[in-house]
């Protein structure tokens, strides 16, 4: 498959607004400042279709991407330690939503090679497992 052109769509706060498309999805998930924007980024070969951040964001946002052939749904992160238990509570919310709302094809799931996984990265990787969500782990990080 070739990319070729690649451009940003919506990004999306609530359940009302995911996207529902005739090509495939596939979602892009993993803790925050892991590195997903930087990998979609990679992807399109482009510096800046997704925005990336030094400072581990606290937008609750599904970000989605057209790649043409299929569209790359960028997922909130998670593991934001200054985070209250409410805003925990409606990010799981919202991602049980997106699971259930969305058909979607695969999910790229984003761990920091340099550490061992955390709690959170074992529940997304249970959440996936546990529905039959196929998946795939990307080391991210490799060199800091
Ligand atoms: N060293 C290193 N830094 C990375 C890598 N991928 C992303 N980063 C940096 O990690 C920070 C967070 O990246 P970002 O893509 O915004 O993470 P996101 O919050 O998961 O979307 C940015 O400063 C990136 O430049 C990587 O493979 N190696
Ligand atoms: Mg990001």
């Amino acid at each position: 498959m070739v990319i070729k052109d690649t451009t940003f769509i919506t990004s999306v706060a609530d359940e009302k607004g995911f996207l529902k498309s005739d090509k495939p999805i596939i979602a892009v998930a993993g803790k925050s400042n892991v590195g997903k924007s930087t990998f979609i980024n990679m992807l399109a070969n482009k510096n800046k279709l997704a925005k990336t951040s030094n400072t581990p964001g606290r937008t609750r946002l599904v970000n989605y991407f057209d790649f043409g052939d299929f569209i790359l749904a960028d997922l909130p992160g998670y593991g934001f330690a200054q985070v209250s238990k409410a805003e925990k509570d409606k990010w799981a919310r919202l991602m049980e939503s997106f699971f259930a709302n969305t058909l979607v094809q695969h999910t790229f799931s984003l761990i920091d090679i340099r550490h061992d996984p955390t709690a959170d990265d074992y529940q997304m990787i249970n959440y996936l497992y546990h529905f039959h969500l196929p998946f795939t782990l990307i080391a991210t990080k490799p060199i800091s």
